[in-house]
């Protein structure tokens, strides 16, 4: 009693919320409904700095909407599948599922204690065979729709973890987990058709402008990579000697309009086109060729700091409009799969091709005169505009109006047409790995790829693999396991075989928002009846890290779940905010710095509502936290301040708050209604600092005289109770219990404000004794000239400079000034 203690608030508050299912939403369509969700955190280990970031920020959002009134959903679930939990269990000798659930346990306790606002009602796991049923139903719709397919092809592959990798999850050429350098395998895959979706993946973001930060946007926006331009068609002539026959080659190029300074021609060394164009007297160089090429990144492909490299392939192709013959060599600079993997080479116009032509002695021939000099000798490709020479029936058009001029004579040739290409690639997500959600095929050597029937599914995992069993081996795990892998062909009841892949975890997390509608719904992956009452999700948290993958991947699922007929939304998350990161000493935290901060220690040390206040308080929310440079203990002082607001408050609650002091009641309704246009603008940081100005002005009024008991501190403190129930839960609750108020203050609503409260509630009149200034005083703006001269007279500085004289005169010009003549 009487002091403030945050780890008996912590102890008593959690259970009466449970019970009052505070954070549960009525789902009756009484009031209107609003999702907000944080990115679902991995199961590794305890909570960190980082989730108390991220959830304290998502929090507030959540916090904020329930006292404005709406019926709010705020779900957390677990992204429980994945190779960490292969890991451990590969080193435990147990089953990823002991060390996942071990781990969401703890975490789950931890964010309790953390007082996140979330129904746990809803929780889910996407390990959970009811989760990952739902995620193998999709699967299958996708696969009716023709948007899941096999194929063959080169796919990254990290000789460590002998897994095949997504070429987001190759970091410059190197496996982003163990850093081991990717090299290519050819492996018969499981592929989304995501790039069907590339042009309303593109639109669609014009909807999310002004909500998405600006630079997931543009990532979204350059990954799509949408590059409008032509394929134009070659003849490649039969080799010398009848050895190859005369053959077609397609390429794609932005610049149709530079076509007459083609001066070669480049294929993609990698690409099995290379193999099948050249001739047996440049093979072996060649194949010595292609084994350096295999062992590069793309980025280190693209680099136009490396010299050129490449092989001759002995071939010719016929430049369409000139009939000229142009070299056909294979390189590295020209990517496998982008475009059509084969380039024409127009040096004096591209620096790449100029780099090759001058490294090989290739001719240069300027089309385009854009004023600079000879590409051919400044080694410097003319980019610019510019007006089309050597350039046949195009001269003297401009760029722009000789790239659809070209288009023109090639489409009336027949050789060529528009083309737009994407840089996105269709979603490689099969994985020779264990922990995932199996892919629901039967191979039958008969039937072919035949779906596991609905009613069967889930497609469980083997619950008697553990350790070494799991661990890589180039080909899945689940291939070992024969009493798994061997089962009849639904189809014509012949011995079959499972597909022995998993699914990159990306599909668990794709959907894992449209199940928190419905989270035990046994006859889909969720009940249509609730869906479009809570989808799309009105603000998304989470970190800049998933700026393209995550969220272009649940975009893409969110589309094809809206034309399967089984959502309105056409967008999943209609605003987002991506928090910073927790810092110490303006560095991430690491192991190999020391620089770790344990966030179970801070708690215990500071208080839960102290560290969340910290965050919340070290700036905007999209700013880095650098633990450094902040000051728990400082918010913990705060925090008491605050607390002891309430202990002292001495009028009874339902006090009339219009007979309060009216500068107090001006601030009190100041700070509301400025906190409102801060929320919404996310800047969290500045109603912290506008709630401690509150907390101070309060505190004045109670030290001073009758204040105590003034109906305005009442007022302020229940302010200051249910704005700070957003950062400081705790606090805050136990605030509004000491005021006299039943749980919760999260149902509190927001305090309303008093308009004519939010003018200025004081003006400072200057009190004036024979024309000098003697005093100044804070009046309220409509004070009477009575009350005002009466003030005046009782200032004892006024009553200085009188020095016992009398008064002649008072002159009173209310409410600014008051001059008094003496006798
Ligand atoms: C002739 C040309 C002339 C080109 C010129 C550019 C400038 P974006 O905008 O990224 O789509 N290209 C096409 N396929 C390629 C591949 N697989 N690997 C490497 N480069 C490739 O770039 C399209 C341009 O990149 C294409 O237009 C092609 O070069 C090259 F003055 O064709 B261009
Ligand atoms: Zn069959």
């Amino acid at each position: 009693e009487g002091v403030y203690n945050f780890a008996a608030m912590e102890a008593k508050w959690p259970a009466i919320w449970d019970d009052l299912k505070v954070f549960t939403p009525l789902d009756d369509g009484s009031k209107e409904r609003r999702y907000v969700l944080d990115m679902f955190p991995y199961p590794s280990g305890d909570l960190h700095m980082g989730h108390a970031e991220a959830f304290a920020m998502g929090d507030v959002v959540s916090r904020y909407w329930r006292q404005l009134g709406y019926d709010v959903l705020h779900p957390i679930g677990w992204d429980s599948f994945g190779l960490p939990a292969e890991n451990a269990a590969i080193k435990r000798n147990a089953h990823p599922s002991e060390w996942t659930y071990a781990n969401i346990d703890t975490q789950a306790e931890s964010f309790k204690r953390y007082a996140i606002s979330v129904d746990w009602s809803r929780r889910l796991q996407t390990s959970d065979p009811e989760y990952y049923r739902w995620t193998q139903w999709l699967f299958k719709r996708f696969h009716e729709r023709g948007l899941a397919y096999r194929k063959n092809s080169p796919v990254n592959w990290c000789p460590t973890d002998q897994t095949v990798l997504a070429n987001e999850q190759v970091v410059n050429g190197a496996c982003e987990r163990c850093g081991t350098i990717v090299t290519k395998k050819s492996l018969n895959q499981w592929y989304f058709k995501i790039t069907d979706y590339a042009d309303r993946l593109l639109d669609d973001m014009d909807a999310l402008k002004g909500h998405w930060p600006d630079r997931v946007l543009a990532m979204q926006k350059n990954w799509i990579g949408r590059s409008e331009g032509a394929h134009v068609t070659f003849v490649i002539e039969e080799a010398a000697g009848a050895e190859k026959p005369q053959q077609e080659l397609t390429v794609f190029t932005t610049r149709p309009d530079t076509l007459y300074g083609a001066t070669f021609f480049v294929v993609a060394a990698d690409a099995p086109l290379a193999l099948d164009l050249v001739t047996g007297e440049h093979a072996e160089a060649l194949s010595e060729y292609r084994e350096q090429v295999k062992a590069l990144s793309d980025i280190e492909r693209q680099s136009t700091e490396r010299p050129k490299t490449g092989v001759f392939t002995g071939r010719y192709a016929i430049n369409p409009l000139t009939g000229e013959k142009l070299p056909v060599w294979a390189a590295d600079y020209v990517l496998a799969d982008y475009g059509t993997g084969a380039i024409m080479a127009v040096p004096a116009h591209d620096q790449r091709d100029l780099d090759f032509a001058k490294a090989f002695d290739l001719p240069v021939r300027a089309v385009l005169d854009t004023g600079m000099e000879d590409p051919a000798e400044t080694g410097i490709a003319s980019t610019g505009e510019g007006t089309l020479i050597n350039s046949g029936e195009l001269n003297g058009l401009s760029k722009a109006e000789g790239i659809p001029a070209a288009i023109d004579v090639l489409e009336k040739l027949g050789t060529g047409k528009k083309f737009i290409n994407f840089r996105l690639r269709d979603w490689l997500l099969s994985r020779q790995r264990f922990w995932g959600t199996p892919i629901p095929i039967i191979h039958c050597a008969d039937c072919g790829e035949v779906p596991v029937p609905d009613d069967q599914l889930p497609v469980r995992l083997p619950d008697n693999l553990r350790g070494e069993d799991l661990s890589p081996k180039g080909t899945s795990p689940l291939a070992a396991a024969a009493d798994w892998v061997n089962v009849d062909c639904p189809s014509c009841g012949k011995p079959a075989k499972r597909d022995t892949d998993t699914m990159d975890t990306f599909v668990d997390s794709s959907w894992y928002f449209l199940r928190f509608a419905s989270p035990d719904y046994t006859e889909g992956p969720f009940d249509p009846a609730k869906i479009n009452d809570w989808m799309p999700v009105g603000q998304y948290v989470g970190g800049v890290e998933h700026a393209i993958l995550h969220l272009l991947y649940a975009r893409f699922f969110t589309k094809v779940i809206h034309d399967m007929g089984m959502l309105e939304a056409t967008e999943p998350f209609s605003a987002l905010l991506n928090q910073g990161q927790v810092l110490n000493g303006g560095k991430a935290m690491s192991k190999s710095l020391g620089n770790g901060v344990d966030l179970g220690q801070q708690l215990d040390k500071f208080g839960v509502d102290a560290v969340r206040l910290t965050m919340v308080f070290a700036g905007p929310p999209e700013d880095d936290v650098d633990w450094a440079d902040v000051s728990p203990s400082g918010s913990a002082k705060f925090l008491a301040r605050a607390w002891r607001l309430a202990r002292d408050v001495a009028s009874e609650p339902g006090t009339d708050p219009a007979a309060g002091a009216p500068a107090l009641r001006s601030l009190t309704h100041r700070t509301v209604h400025e906190a409102k246009t801060l929320l919404e603008g996310h800047k969290f940081n500045v109603v912290v600092a506008k709630l401690m100005e509150l907390v101070n002005a309060t505190r004045k009024v109670i030290d001073s005289g009758a204040g105590a008991t003034d109906p305005a501190v009442r007022e302020a403190a229940e302010a200051v109770a249910i704005v700070l129930s957003l950062f400081a839960p705790y606090t805050a609750e136990d605030m509004w219990n000491t005021l006299g108020h039943p749980a919760s203050v999260a149902n509190a609503g927001f305090p309303a404000v008093d308009e004519a409260l939010l003018v200025e509630q004081s003006v400072t009149a200057v009190v004036q004794v024979q024309g000098k200034v003697k005093d100044r005083l804070e009046v309220a703006p409509d004070i009477t000239e009575e009350a005002l001269r009466e003030l005046a007279l009782a200032s004892e500085l006024v009553q200085k400079a009188l020095d016992g004289r009398g008064i002649r005169t008072v002159i009173v010009r209310a409410p600014k000034l008051v001059n008094i003549v003496p006798a």
